[in-house]
């Protein structure tokens, strides 16, 4: 079997490859069985960054990382990754921010990324990069000579053409994305606009789906344990006879956390019989903070949680309990566990693995309810979940009175569905998948 290489805009850090989130994850059984490469950012910057990476060796897993410069950092990451593309990637072009100078440090990244891999490659190499950060790589590598199978996966949405448009210079974009071997994104609608796109920029419309899991029984099993632990019996004690609603997300404003606090605000305006019997907690680590859409959407969230808990708490009761921390993943499992109601509700997201790992985590006995956007990719296969428009703040708050109030019964069956789901597409699978596509995509470029 081929060497596999991965390149993403960060490694993980290596001391936590065995437990990080996402990514690693998803693709921990793909680099299990086989030599694996997996080149990115370190996640440092420096004045005067070698352009040779630093290789770290783990079994059959090797790390190897780059440094940018602050202003590579600035121009590349902050500005036109999290600035410029990813808020026109989540439909929200009044918030993108172009600047020349950011895309020209972009494409500079690329390239130094691809001047680094390029020595690094094997011939026979599978090559998978992964996300918008790195649109120009496969280009970049092919200027470079590389000539082995180089596949994307887009883990984000991709929007329709008209918003795509008002990226300057999006041409020119599209042309490298159109350079990889295999294109997956998360959805049959992100496959269709970007497709589109393709197809009016006269490239072949090659976007085909992949849509991302969890590993479901890892989850349930970390669920199931960590309910003994000390912090969810602490959450528990605190909660006293209350139910739990739950919220898990990067404070991102694609998750559509406003929304969500006014749709819980409104369900304890118009359900008065939710009064001082249920809590909303509501995780939130900060995520880009550094950028500056993102610390205005603190100061917002900052000042709605205010207001809603002067507005309704009792002196026993604060309604919306709000942490801007991180918490270890085994204890978020808990958490879900734990929770009569999951609540995602975000505006545009590519898959949200939150949503299915809220559902890998109930009791199948006595499993809680999930209320989730129509606008995540994962409101596609969650035949099961309760189905709202997040910018809607009273569907919120009919849903979650739904959720609080529907019988024991009607909870299992909708809950055995989602579980189904959540075992049909797998983080495994979906690796396994997307490799056996770029695997078996002609090596034209071999010869
Ligand atoms: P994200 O936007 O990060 O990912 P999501 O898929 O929900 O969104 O979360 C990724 C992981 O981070 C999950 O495993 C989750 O448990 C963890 N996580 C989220 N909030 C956390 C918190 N508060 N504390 C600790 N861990 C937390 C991007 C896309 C998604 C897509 C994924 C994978 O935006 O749409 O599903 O990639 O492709």
């Amino acid at each position: 079997m081929s060497r596999l290489v991965i390149v993403s805009n960060r490694v993980p850090p290596r001391e936590r490859t065995s437990l990080a989130g996402g990514l690693v994850i998803a693709l921990r059984e793909a680099i299990a069985g086989r030599d694996t490469l997996w080149f990115g950012w370190s996640g440092a910057t420096s004045a005067t960054p070698g352009k040779e990476p630093h290789l770290h060796r783990a079994g059959r897993l090797t790390l190897a990382t780059l440094d940018l410069t602050t202003e590579d950092y600035a121009g590349y990451y902050r500005g036109f990754s999290n600035g410029m593309l990813w808020p026109l990637l989540h439909h929200r072009v009044g918030l993108s921010e172009f600047s020349r100078a950011d895309l020209i440090a972009y494409r500079r990244v690329n390239r130094a990324f691809a001047a680094g891999l390029a020595p690094l490659l094997r011939p026979d190499d599978t090559i998978w990069v992964q996300d918008y950060h790195l649109f120009p790589l496969g280009a970049a590598l092919r200027e470079a000579g590389v000539r082995g199978r180089i596949g994307f996966f887009l883990h984000v949405p991709f929007p329709p053409r008209a918003l795509w448009e008002a990226l300057p210079d999006g041409d020119a974009l599209v042309r490298d994305i159109g350079t990889y071997d295999v294109l997956g994104v998360q959805t049959d609608e992100d496959a269709r606009h970007l497709n589109e796109v393709l197809s009016v920029n006269g490239q072949v419309p090659r976007a085909r789906v992949f849509p991302i899991g969890i590993d479901p029984e890892a989850f349930a099993t970390a669920a199931r344990k960590a309910v003994a632990g000390t912090e969810v019996q602490r959450l528990c004690q605190s909660l006293g006879e209350r139910a739990l609603i739950v919220g898990i997300d990067r404070l991102d404003y694609s998750k559509g956390l406003p929304q969500r606090f006014r749709g819980f605000a409104q369900l304890l305006r118009r359900y008065p019989e939710h009064h001082n019997r249920v809590t909303f907690l509501q995780i939130a680590p900060v995520s880009r903070g550094d950028v500056a859409q993102y610390r205005s959407l603190r100061r917002e969230l900052d000042e709605l949680v205010g207001r809603i808990n002067s507005e309704h708490a009792e002196f026993d009761w604060t309604p919306l309990r709000y942490l801007t921390r991180a918490v270890r993943r085994e204890v978020l499992a808990g958490f879900c566990r734990v929770a009569r109601v999951g609540l995602v509700t975000p505006l545009r997201d590519g898959m949200n693995l939150v949503a299915k790992e809220y559902v890998a985590a109930q009791d199948p006995e006595d499993p809680g309810a999930l209320v989730l956007s129509r606008f995540a990719g994962a409101a596609n296969e969650m035949d099961g979940a309760i189905v709202i428009n997040p910018h809607d703040p009273d569907a919120t708050a009919e849903a979650l009175h739904m959720a609080l109030t529907i019988a024991a019964d009607e909870r299992r069956a909708r809950w055995g569905r989602m579980w189904r789901a959540v075992n049909h597409y797998t983080a495994a699978g979906w690796a396994r998948s997307f490799l056996a596509a770029l695997e078996a995509s002609p090596a034209s470029r071999a010869a």
